[in-house]
């Protein structure tokens, strides 16, 4: 008896094996491919970035002066000291911050990861950090850790939970790239020991206490080299293999994605995988007298044009001391998230459009001052894409009565209206459809059209398929 109990313990514990392992490994394997690692990002197409730092106490504000620019820049525009700057933190005590609110307002906007920023250029950071006392755990009276509170929200929510790292400009630091005002300049500083004494250690420490990062935004490269870059992505990949890294990391090879210039949409449609981060009135970090706040349309707009051209959409907020978002803020994303509740099919996962002329035309003349040739943007309607489907949203509905769309030569099989599915009548000739549309815009800041096509890919005459 007692053999044949043995041998069936055996026998379990070899057929329980597999799974036993499976369950002890609770993360999957890394993705071996850049394209894997970036699967979930271009699923997710919309995030909510928080700039949240000491700088959100002066507001733009120094000493009785209004110090223009955008607000996280304050310590470096108006030359405040470091000795000054820290006293800020005896001030950090935001009694109205909530982990949670801000995870549900991130969930009812329909974003899908979110960006905080544990260390901005003024050296400062947002999480309990071993590495240097400068932490808003360590030195405010506040004593918590708003990274780990986010960590905990987000994962109920399953958002993405990312982080901002300032890894080369720390104007606190003597050896950190910026600081010009208190100590030497970049090119006489020892930024190696800079790097190696807390940048490295700190993205080490994030990458260690809050469970899996989505990706990791670094910024400005300054003192940057090939080599420098390298030891990040090294530390990264031993650490956490399938976190994605922006491409401001430095040179060295683009990481994973491009992060195009701060609220630089491309002109035209726009190849690999890439960002738009972009604020949502004129400061990043909040700045009291800035209320120049974006409309819900124009924000649904950028959304639609950035996800028809390829891309994902970061929007930032900027909480203010007390730490709450600005109600304007809130009332935006939650407009647009209602928005996306109805329409979100055509937006994640979506695909670039086949076409390129509803964009606008290319103009002739000097470069615009980013350096691209000049471009004049159409705003009525953009196209998004899933297999064997287009999603034509109407920006600006048309008083005919009619839409017509020149070019596609794929049998048009359905053609609805995703709020409500109310079936539209489709007119099909050489040249394109037609398609006839009640006479008012269900949804007045874009109306949604699905049309469902014969084929897994539009097929597209070629002259409708410039501007790209
Ligand atoms: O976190 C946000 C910005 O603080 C950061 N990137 C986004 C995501 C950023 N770092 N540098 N810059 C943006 C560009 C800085 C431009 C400047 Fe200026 C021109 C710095 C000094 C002159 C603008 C104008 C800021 C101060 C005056």
């Amino acid at each position: 008896m007692k053999n044949i109990c043995q041998t069936l313990i055996v026998a379990g514990l070899v057929l329980l094996a597999p799974g036993f392992a499976r369950a002890q490994t609770e993360t999957p394997p890394p993705a071996e491919t850049k394209e894997a690692r970036l699967q979930w990002f271009d699923q997710a197409k919309y995030g909510l970035f928080i700039n949240w730092g000491l700088y959100s106490l002066p507001a733009g504000e120094w000493k009785g002066k209004n110090i223009s620019g955008i607000g996280e820049w304050i310590m470096n525009r108006a030359k405040i000291p470091v000795q000054e700057y820290e006293q800020l933190a005896k001030q950090f005590n935001p009694g109205k911050f909530n982990a949670e609110e801000w995870a549900q307002l991130a969930a009812d906007a329909g974003m899908k990861y979110l960006v905080f920023d544990c260390k901005h250029h003024d050296g400062f950071a947002l999480y309990r950090s071993a590495v240097s006392p400068y932490n808003v755990h360590d030195a405010t009276p506040w004593h918590r850790d708003p990274f780990k509170e986010l960590q905990t929200a987000c994962t109920k929510r399953n958002i993405k939970l990312c982080f901002y790292y300032s890894q080369a400009q720390d104007w606190h630091e003597p050896d950190g790239a910026g600081n010009n005002w208190d100590f030497k300049p970049n090119d006489e500083k020892d930024f190696d020991r800079y790097l190696r004494d807390k940048s490295l250690p700190q993205v080490r420490e994030l990458l260690t206490h809050y469970g899996p990062i989505g990706l990791i935004w670094f910024d400005t490269p300054h003192l940057m080299t090939p080599e420098r870059s390298a030891r990040f992505v090294e530390l990264i990949r031993s650490i956490q293999p399938d976190t994605l890294i922006n491409s401001r990391l430095g040179p060295g090879g683009l990481q994973d994605y491009q992060s195009r210039g701060d609220n630089e949409i491309p002109h035209v449609v726009t190849p690999g995988a890439w960002e738009t981060a972009a604020t949502i009135n004129d400061t990043w970090g909040y700045k009291k007298d800035d209320q120049n706040w974006k409309t819900p349309e124009d924000i649904c707009f950028k959304l639609v044009d950035i996800v028809s051209k390829g891309g994902n959409y970061l929007l930032n907020v900027g909480p203010d001391a007390d730490g709450q978002i600005p109600p304007p803020s809130q009332e935006i994303l939650r407009k647009v998230g209602a928005w996306l509740k109805i329409n979100g099919e055509a937006i994640y996962g979506a695909g670039r459009t086949p076409f390129g002329p509803e964009l606008g035309t290319p103009m002739p003349g000097p470069k615009d001052k980013r350096g691209q040739p000049r471009f004049d943007p159409k705003h009525d309607w953009r196209c998004t894409t899933k297999p064997g489907k287009l999603y034509l949203h109407i920006f600006n509905w048309p008083a005919s009565g009619t839409f017509e769309l020149a070019g596609l030569q794929s049998k048009v099989t359905r053609a609805y209206l995703l709020a409500g599915h109310q079936k539209l009548k489709v007119q099909q000739t050489d040249n394109g459809v037609t398609l006839t549309l009640p006479a008012g815009a269900p949804d007045k800041i874009a109306s949604v059209i699905c049309l469902e096509i014969a084929d897994p890919v539009a097929k597209i005459s070629p002259q409708e398929i410039n501007a790209k």
